[in-house]
């Protein structure tokens, strides 16, 4: 596949996917998440392949989600292609892809972590972050939600009550913040993370792959019961987007004013 919105290499045991739309915060369309499922999957076949570390390009941002210039006037993204889905992004068979390759997925963030972009490292095996990075959902703000693995499992890491103030308030929170949640493994200035995310891949791929394959497996068993969550969740949302409700969120974000939900209430 030739990769336009994603980086993609190989070395040494360990693959290296990095998010390269840094002109949108590294936001996602629908080529973007095509090629990501793309380069997944390829780690995943790859035998050779012990570890994957995702991350994003340059300084600003891990990713904050879908882009919301992409989305079309009918609500959803703009997309034609690929396996078709309901919100016009194969999101949700991203989010599998993360979960269900059997080598642990390292997510380095680098930056903003937002909305989508931080359902993707809470889906990532582990996160190690720059100190500078910053992390929060948005949806509510913007006429969004990811209530599958977004939600559920966000709050089996960081538990309910403080799940629910992530999605509810849209606050962003600090990588030490966000470390003292348990929902970051390892904070580390912003020049060195790419070091830091190179060097526990090194110390994953030491290790017996089958006993790690299971152990992935076997923490994903435990929680797989999201899935059919996320699939509600994910038809919910495309009925969502194309509302005047959804609608207001996007087009106050792009307009750059503030938002004005008071209408749809009663
Ligand atoms: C990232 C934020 C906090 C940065 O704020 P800051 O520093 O004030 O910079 P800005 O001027 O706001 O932004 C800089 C430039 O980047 C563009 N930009 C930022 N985010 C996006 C985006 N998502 N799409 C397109 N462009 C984006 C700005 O427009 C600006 O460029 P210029 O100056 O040229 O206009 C701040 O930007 C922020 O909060 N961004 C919004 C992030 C957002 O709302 N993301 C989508 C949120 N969705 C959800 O939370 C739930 C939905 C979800 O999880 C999901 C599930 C399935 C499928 C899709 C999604 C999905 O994410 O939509």
């Amino acid at each position: 596949m030739e990769l336009k919105d994603v980086q993609y290499e190989k070395a040494n045991g360990i693959a290296k996917i990095t998010i390269n739309r840094p002109e949108v915060y590294n936001a996602f369309r629908a080529r973007t998440i095509e090629e990501l499922i793309w380069s997944f999957r390829d780690a995943w076949d790859d035998n050779r392949i012990g570890a994957v570390i995702l991350t994003g390009a340059g300084e600003k941002a891990f990713c904050v989600g879908g882009d919301q210039k992409e989305k079309g006037d009918e609500g959803g993204y703009d997309y034609q292609g690929g396996l078709g889905g309901g919100i016009g992004l194969e999101v949700e068979n991203l989010h599998q892809t993360i979960r269900n390759i059997p080598k642990p997925v390292i997510a380095a963030v680098n930056g903003f972590a937002i909305g989508g972009g931080h359902v993707l490292h809470v889906i990532c095996d582990l996160t190690i972050a720059a100190d500078t990075a910053k992390f929060g959902q948005t949806g509510p703000k913007v006429g969004s939600f990811d209530a599958g693995f977004g939600s559920a499992y966000l709050a089996r890491i960081v538990g309910e009550k403080k799940a629910r103030e992530i999605w509810y308030l849209c606050e962003k929170y600090s990588a030490e913040e966000c470390k003292e949640m348990g929902l970051v493994n390892k904070v580390v200035p912003a020049n060195e993370l790419a070091q830091a995310a190179q060097e526990w891949a090194e110390k994953i791929v030491e290790k017996s792959p089958t006993a790690i394959k299971v152990l992935k497996l076997s923490f994903n068993a435990d929680s797989q019961n999201i899935q059919g969550i996320s699939q509600l969740a994910m038809s919910n949302l495309a009925l969502f987007y194309n509302t005047a409700e959804s609608k207001e969120g996007k087009n106050a974000f792009l307009e750059k004013r503030p938002v004005d939900f008071k209408k749809f209430r009663g």
